[in-house]
């Protein structure tokens, strides 16, 4: 007996120190099952009274229970300190530190290409002018043509203009029909020229877009740039009307105090045709490092729509007359706040651009 009694008093002590060292409740169901499982210690025991004396069975029969009471007892407790350790450390992983300051969310601003082309538009839409848009890949009869542009004029060279792989290459006889080539149209002009086609006079219009020219990018030259083109077509248009319009418009961009100078010049789908100045914001006019000591900045070309380029699109230049005139988006960005390199428009840097 004293040996059953020494035993189950060996192996309460050893199951109460397992289950003080378990470390996890995979730990405590294996001491668990060591004792009092089907073939635990403990069981073994109580399965083998049967050799005992019978005035020997109460006194082992309790001592076994009082053996399974404590195991059982400390089981439940250090599960109950196993699970709450492990609340407690989910609850540490997940915690959140509300007093953190926020993200602030990045909000982005509007280009300044598009804010200057919104705002030059909104110049021409409160002279009654409508803006019309336009496809990008064109014809060398829209972009050239159509503008009295010579067969032989330098602007139609791959060099200076892009050509698009057109689908009818490669098939002798549809090549020999096409009448016309694809390009990436090089102003915006061919937009005019279809809705010339389209709508009789008045045209009262602006093309803003984009236009493509094969330059490599550096300070003064980009790839791809925004223009705004206009063109008027009425009856009894003159020279004064072009001066007027565009004198409104540059100081409607520009400020007040800012003074024209228009300079002959030659473009083949206008004439005459001039190209403007309007005088340096900086110098108010005297010379100095930014208008290069001339006292006027270049700022658009313009002219009166050639007789030649109204016919050609339908329009009888006998009863009709009008004048275009484009300007470049960038480089009306560049006079306004004096940046010294086109790229800068292009990069997509906001250090630079939430300036605007
Ligand atoms: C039609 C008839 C005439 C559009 C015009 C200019 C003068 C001009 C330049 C400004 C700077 C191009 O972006 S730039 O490099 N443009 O100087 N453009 S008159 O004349 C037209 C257009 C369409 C049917």
């Amino acid at each position: 007996m004293m040996a059953a009694l020494q035993e189950l008093q060996e192996i309460g002590s050893e199951a109460l120190s397992r289950i003080g060292a378990a470390a996890s409740l995979a730990d405590l169901d294996s001491v668990r099952v060591a004792v009092l499982g089907k073939k635990g210690s403990l069981t073994q025991i109580l399965r083998s009274m049967g050799s005992l004396a019978p005035e020997e069975r109460p006194l082992v029969g309790k001592a076994a229970n009082d053996v399974r009471g404590r195991v059982e007892a400390a089981l439940a407790e250090r599960k109950g300190a196993l699970e709450a350790e492990a609340l407690q450390s989910k609850i540490a992983e997940s915690a959140i530190d509300v007093t953190m300051p926020g993200r602030a969310p990045h909000v982005g601003t509007q280009h300044l290409i598009s804010a200057i082309v919104e705002e030059m538009e909104q110049v021409f839409v409160g002279m009654g002018y409508d803006v019309i848009d336009g496809p990008y890949v064109e014809t060398t009869y829209y972009n050239f043509d159509a503008l009295n542009a010579p067969a032989d004029h330098p602007s139609r060279s791959p060099r200076d203009t892009f050509y698009v792989a057109d689908p009818v290459h490669g098939d002798p006889a549809r090549e020999a029909r096409a009448e016309s080539e694809l390009l990436l149209r090089t102003q915006t002009s061919p937009v005019q020229v279809h809705a010339m086609e389209a709508q009789k006079p008045p045209i009262y219009m602006i093309s803003p877009g984009r236009v493509f020219r094969p330059d490599t990018a550096d300070a003064n030259h980009l790839p791809q740039f925004t223009q705004i083109e206009g063109l008027v077509v009425d009856g009894g248009i003159t020279f004064g009307d072009l001066k007027g319009t565009l004198d409104h418009f540059t100081r409607a961009i520009f400020g007040k105090d800012r003074a024209t100078r228009y300079r002959p010049h030659f473009f083949p789908f206008t004439e005459p045709s001039a190209e403007v100045d309007v005088s340096c914001g900086v110098c108010g006019g005297k010379g100095c490092r930014f208008c290069k000591g001339t006292g006027w900045l270049e700022i658009l070309g313009c002219g009166m729509v050639d007789p030649n380029v109204l016919e050609m699109s339908g329009i009888d230049p006998e009863r009709y007359s009008g004048f275009a005139f484009g300007i470049g988006a960038e480089r009306v960005a560049c006079l306004r706040y004096d940046l010294p390199d086109l790229r800068m428009l292009m990069t997509g840097d906001m250090r630079f651009l939430a300036q605007f």
